[in-house]
């Protein structure tokens, strides 16, 4: 199909609560939505940079630069026979994997509904309902803390995720596990520690968690590698895993034993299935991870976590667990733990273009 036309919009989105991790706290989301056009057909895809470098090298501005200067340009008059073939365009684009994979994505979207199919099903999906948990920012008391996670139980999820710092961590923790002692839950630092807190990490063997995510930075896979073999607990990457190629550095050194795929932060839902696919081939879950997604990169998500490896519950949570008011409907929910997939084409949900028009507050669009 020939991509005729590209436009990108941000749309300020306002969460209803803060969302702090040990990187940063946001509220005002920025999000930038991408829309590809052909043969009569739309194709949605939502870019998850933030509006700050402190998750990844990648923001808003330098996405919203990337593809109006040169990712854009390149694709719109480009015949994709599928979005692989579109991404071999922009190939001579270095790096930003965000800016790129929003691009991927609304081409998946667009591919399925030219053949009528959902997302999940040209992907290779094989399930009609995914587990779902919930990720919980830091909160300034215990108190707060233990409300918030017993209300998400109350509504449901399959699993908590909980974040920590220095400072925050092991006695928090050992608070939450005492108050819910049987509930599947997950640790996520955010590159907040160092090898030299190793025996604080050691502690966290004692608290029978699912996994703890991202201990230390990014790019030290050696480091992750000696963790994995002092603690019990399972390691997860998220921050360091950018490719197929890291996922195979991660698992010859062994620096985890499940990933967090993030399909905007690996350059789209393409090497998402690559680095899904090691996995499963060394036998290791893989679980979807979330960038406080609009309904549009939600519904991505939750096609990519119908695939067979992603056994782990993922962070992709209800609609109203984000926002006041979702851009998609029906709104995402969830029920016993469990998220229906989409089955119609595509994304498989109505986005509300009118209402985005009424909040776009910058736009570029590309014609072939
Ligand atoms: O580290 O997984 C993370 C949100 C933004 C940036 C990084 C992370 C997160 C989350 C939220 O944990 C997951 C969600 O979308 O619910
Ligand atoms: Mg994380």
């Amino acid at each position: 199909m020939k991509i005729e036309r590209a436009v990108v919009r941000e749309i300020p989105l306002r969460l209803r609560e803060v969302f702090e991790s040990s990187s940063g706290e946001v509220q005002n989301k920025r999000v930038l939505l991408l829309t590809l056009f052909g043969e009569g057909l739309e194709g949605w895809g939502e870019c998850v940079a933030w509006a700050d470098p402190s998750y990844s090298d990648e923001t808003v501005d330098t996405a919203w630069h990337v593809l109006t200067e040169f990712v854009l340009p390149t694709v719109v008059g480009q015949e994709a026979a599928d979005p692989g073939s579109l991404l071999e365009a922009v190939r001579w684009v270095r790096g930003h994997r965000m800016a790129i994979a929003s691009v991927e994505m609304a081409a998946w979207d667009l591919t399925a509904r030219a053949e009528g199919v959902s997302l999940s099903e040209k992907l290779g999906g094989t399930r009609t309902m995914v587990p779902v948990g919930v990720s919980v920012g830091l909160k300034n008391t215990d108190e707060g803390l233990l409300r918030v996670i017993a209300d998400y139980l109350e509504e449901g999820y399959a699993r908590a995720k909980i974040k920590i710092k220095p400072g925050r961590d092991i006695e928090m923790l050992s608070l939450v596990r005492e108050r819910f002692p049987s509930v599947a839950l997950v640790a996520d630092a955010n590159s907040a520690y160092t090898l030299a807190d190793l025996p604080r990490l050691k502690e966290l063997d004692g608290l029978h968690l699912e996994m703890i995510e991202q201990p230390l930075a990014r790019d030290d896979f050696l480091g992750h590698a000696r963790l994995q073999g002092e603690i019990a607990t399972r390691i997860c990457l998220d921050e360091s895993i950018s490719s197929a190629h890291d996922t195979a550095l991660a698992l010859e050194l062994g620096s985890c034993r499940t990933i967090n795929i993030k399909p905007g932060r690996v350059g789209g839902l393409g090497e998402s299935g690559r680095i899904h696919d090691l996995m499963r081939a060394a036998e290791l879950p893989v679980w979807c991870g979330g960038m406080l997604e609009s309904g549009i990169g939600r519904a991505h998500n939750l096609a990519l976590a119908s695939l067979p490896g992603f056994t782990l519950p993922g962070d992709i949570s209800a609609s109203r667990r984000y926002w006041e008011r979702d851009i998609v409907a029906p709104e995402f929910e969830v029920i016993d733990g469990l998220m229906a997939v989409p089955s119609a084409p595509g994304i498989g949900v109505e986005v509300d273009v009118g209402r985005i028009e009424a909040l776009t507050v910058r736009e570029a669009a590309f014609v072939a």
